[in-house]
């Protein structure tokens, strides 16, 4: 049997991971994986969970199964963080998923289950594992323009020309913040009119949002999320919890379903509950816990938000001090947009024969479509990053 399988594709990510493990050069500079990195280099564990886990382990009485979809609380506290109230509770079905990857792969399979002729509409580019996930479920999907690789910022009219090919039942697939890989956003005006294109074609949003609080605030992280959820006659939502949290090991996520007329929300819940059931059964309960006791303990909650806004604004403070410095080692502006960016994630706009040269030479990591992670930088990295991008004549 196992002779028939076939070598999958690589991630090409993991493979850059990989890579760095294996170089032995001091000075060497990881800007590849996704994964928040404090000035030391360090990934902590959030003061936060630290706190939330000592007292877990004290009140802790059993592991017995909680539900196919996990604990109802922290359904209602997630629901709370990303809607805050845009759509009323009951409008809205939840399941907790192993990380945001296992809310995006049900959410597929959910509108796959629904609708299978629909299509979904992708970012060009998007987080590649959309594609992969789309493809291994043999779900059709389009590209839709998004980044500008001359500006680097969001080709809108491009996005609107090709979001108008949508078909009713097509569902288009967004990123609530912080897109990643280019880390070039909407406006809220923006996604306005992508709702209104959305709603007259009958097309369904479904958002991604990976990274609340790693871009402008919780808040106005999830601005554009809140719009769409209640604009919109159905939307689904995968949102992570692994950045935000600091819990990526965990597996915490959750996905929405929300449905402008509550009176289906009860099917929609029965839906997600099966598609837990013939995954995996009952989803990871650990993470989701322990993002529950901080959402819900005012004391928790603060050191949470505290350590999440330094996070966020350490992570602009890199961006402005990049930008800065590519100005002064380049007498021009054009790299300004990485200040303009937002999350953890920017596309410089390298070619990949510099990018090559960059990891080759100067033993700096970045993805080979030249996305950099922004939090992979430290006030003394910062210069020889950009001297290295000067030097390469780009
Ligand atoms: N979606 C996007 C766009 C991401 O970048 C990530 C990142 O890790 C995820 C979803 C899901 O992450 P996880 O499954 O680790 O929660
Ligand atoms: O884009 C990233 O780097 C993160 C982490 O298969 C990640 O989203 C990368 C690859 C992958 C899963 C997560």
């Amino acid at each position: 049997m196992f002779d028939k399988l076939t070598k999958q594709p690589v991630d090409k990510i993991m493979e850059l991971m990989q890579l760095y493990r294996e170089d032995s050069r001091d000075g060497k500079i990881d800007l590849g994986v996704g994964v928040y990195k404090n000035a030391e280099g360090v990934t902590p564990v959030m003061r936060a969970v630290k706190e939330a886990e000592r007292q877990l382990l004290e009140s802790q009485e059993t592991k017995a199964y909680v539900s196919l979809v996990g604990d109802v609380a922290f359904h209602d506290a997630m629901i709370d963080l990303v809607l805050d109230g845009a759509v009323p509770r009951e409008n809205v079905a939840a399941a907790a998923t192993p990380g945001g990857t296992g809310a995006v792969r049900q959410a597929f399979e959910l509108i796959r289950m629904a609708n299978p002729d629909a299509r979904i509409f992708t970012s060009l580019p998007t987080w590649p594992n959309h594609l992969s996930i789309l493809d291994y479920l043999k779900i059709e999907r389009v590209g839709y323009r998004y980044f500008d690789e001359d500006t680097r910022a969001v080709d809108f009219d491009g996005m609107m020309a090709d979001l108008d090919g949508l078909r009713a039942g097509d569902v288009v697939l967004l990123h609530g913040c912080c897109h990643n890989p280019t880390g070039a956003n909407l406006n809220l005006t923006e996604w306005q009119r992508v709702i209104d294109l959305l709603n007259a074609k009958g097309a369904i949003p479904m958002i991604d949002l990976a990274y609340q609080g790693f871009g402008d605030g919780l808040d106005d992280d999830a601005a554009a999320t809140r719009l769409v959820a209640k604009s919109c006659p159905e939307v689904l939502i995968a949102a992570s919890c692994s950045k935000n949290f600091g819990v990526y090991r965990e597996r915490t996520g959750i996905l929405m379903g929300i449905s402008a007329d509550a009176s289906k929300t009860k099917l929609v819940q029965d839906n997600l509950s099966f598609l837990n059931r013939q995954n995996y059964s009952f989803p990871p309960d650990h993470g989701a816990r322990v993002v529950t006791m901080i959402l819900t303990d005012p004391t928790l909650r603060k050191m949470w938000v505290d350590e999440l806004e330094e996070t966020r604004l350490g992570m602009l403070r890199l961006r402005e001090q990049m930008a800065e410095e590519l100005q002064k080692l380049t007498g021009s502006n054009r790299f300004g947009f990485i200040a303009q960016h937002r999350g953890m994630f920017s596309r410089l706009g390298l070619p990949s024969d510099v990018v090559e040269k960059l990891r080759k030479e100067n033993g700096i990591y970045m993805v080979g479509d030249s996305r950099i992670n922004v939090a992979g930088l430290n006030a003394k990295t910062v210069p020889i990053l950009a001297k290295a991008i000067a030097d390469s004549g780009v």
